[in-house]
């Protein structure tokens, strides 16, 4: 029985908590997250041009189905190792259901501030059937993040948004995975960037590694929304609108450490349309990998930079990051189809409908 619990996977504290840095008095509640597959794309890549090897960290596996799983296992495990009896954030929904299923893990108090509208009908579920408190704000993500900051500050509630540095201790270790499974870092990373903890993340995690296992660097490429992409226009967006709702964010807490990493790394951040979205979601699922749309932004970047020419991939490494899964908004692919035909019951309407009829 020990050596089975041994060698069981047990989550990212257990793995690969000696490279992050948290306080002793840290207590791990964990649900199992990481460990996510890094799936090879070899026909996605043909069809964006070939000549390049593609991989995508499909993090909609983790347990609530998107990557914050990561981060909020160690902020909620430091949270509840100091005694803290309740967890508020701000979110565009799957940071809520994350916090939600991790507070519930403890036995803690989750309140989860949302946006007006817009939240994803799977991250809201997921938020409710985990028993979190939820609160819907008449105004934007931006300014739920700004209200329990405040919050935060002046009860005993603790803040589990990125701006706790133990959020992105945690998701580091989607690049520690990432370098473990290839034997180095890729030579570019293209992933979504809304509030900009992840890309700040997984650059913090690729040059630990890089100073300790010496696995190279990778240049990054971040990519938001056109009607929501601050970092490229220069400035806050007052009112952010994009199809993917997880990155409707127009004032990202780690902006700037998110354009540093992109210059750090010789990568960029850029911008894509809704069209482009949702047509990289489309591709990505014919290749058998359902993404919500905010996670086809990465891939869609580079597919959008990669037609201008603008980059070279030729004997490359590409790790595209798919942050949630498909089934988190299930409304958007609904959406663009009719509802499904109605036949009776009969063999032969099916034959007809299918086959076109004719059997031998
Ligand atoms: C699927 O849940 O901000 O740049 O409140 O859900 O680290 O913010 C979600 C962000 C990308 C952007 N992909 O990551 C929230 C929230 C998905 C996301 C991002 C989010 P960051």
């Amino acid at each position: 029985m020990e050596n089975h619990l041994k060698l069981t996977y047990s989550g990212v504290l257990a793995k690969y908590g000696e490279l992050l840095d948290i306080p002793a008095h840290t207590q791990p509640v964990t649900l199992l997250e990481g460990n996510t597959p890094l799936i090879p794309m070899p026909r996605l890549a043909q069809e964006l041009g070939g000549g390049f090897e593609l991989w995508v960290k499909f993090e909609g596996m983790n347990p609530t189905g998107s990557f914050k799983d990561r981060g909020m296992t160690v902020a909620i495990s430091e949270a509840v190792g100091r005694g803290v009896q309740a967890v508020i954030c701000a979110s565009t929904g799957n940071t809520a259901a994350s916090a939600a299923a991790y507070a519930a893990r403890a036995g803690r108090r989750a309140v989860v501030i949302i946006p007006q509208g817009k939240v994803a009908a799977g991250k809201l579920a997921g938020a409710v059937a985990y028993g979190a408190e939820v609160i819907q704000i008449d105004g934007s993500f931006d300014d739920a993040l700004n209200l329990v900051l405040e919050i935060s500050q002046h009860y005993p509630i603790a803040l589990v948004n990125s701006l706790n540095p133990y959020r992105l201790e945690g998701q580091k270790t989607a690049a520690f995975e990432i370098c473990d499974v290839l034997g180095s870092a890729p030579d570019w990373l293209c992933l979504p960037v809304g509030n900009a903890g992840n890309i700040t993340s997984y650059w913090m995690g690729f040059k630990q590694y890089q100073d300790l296992r010496h696995t190279g660097l990778p240049h990054i490429l971040g990519v938001q929304a056109a009607g929501s992409a601050p970092l490229v226009l220069g400035h806050p967006v007052e009112h952010p609108e994009t199809v993917a709702t997880a990155i409707r964010i127009g004032r990202p807490a780690r902006g700037e450490q998110a354009l540093q990493a992109a210059e750090e790394s010789g990568g960029r951040i850029m911008a894509v349309s809704d069209d482009e979205i949702l047509a990289m979601q489309r591709q990505l699922a014919a290749s058998g990998v359902w993404v919500e749309p905010a996670s086809a932004a990465g891939l869609a970047g580079l597919k959008h930079e990669l037609l201008a020419g603008r980059l070279d991939l030729k004997g490359q490494r590409v790790v595209a990051v798919c942050t949630g899964h498909g089934l988190k908004d299930p409304d958007i692919i609904v959406r663009q189809f009719t509802a499904p035909k109605m036949l009776p019951a009969e063999l032969a309407a099916l034959e007809d409908a299918i086959m076109g009829g004719g059997r031998k």
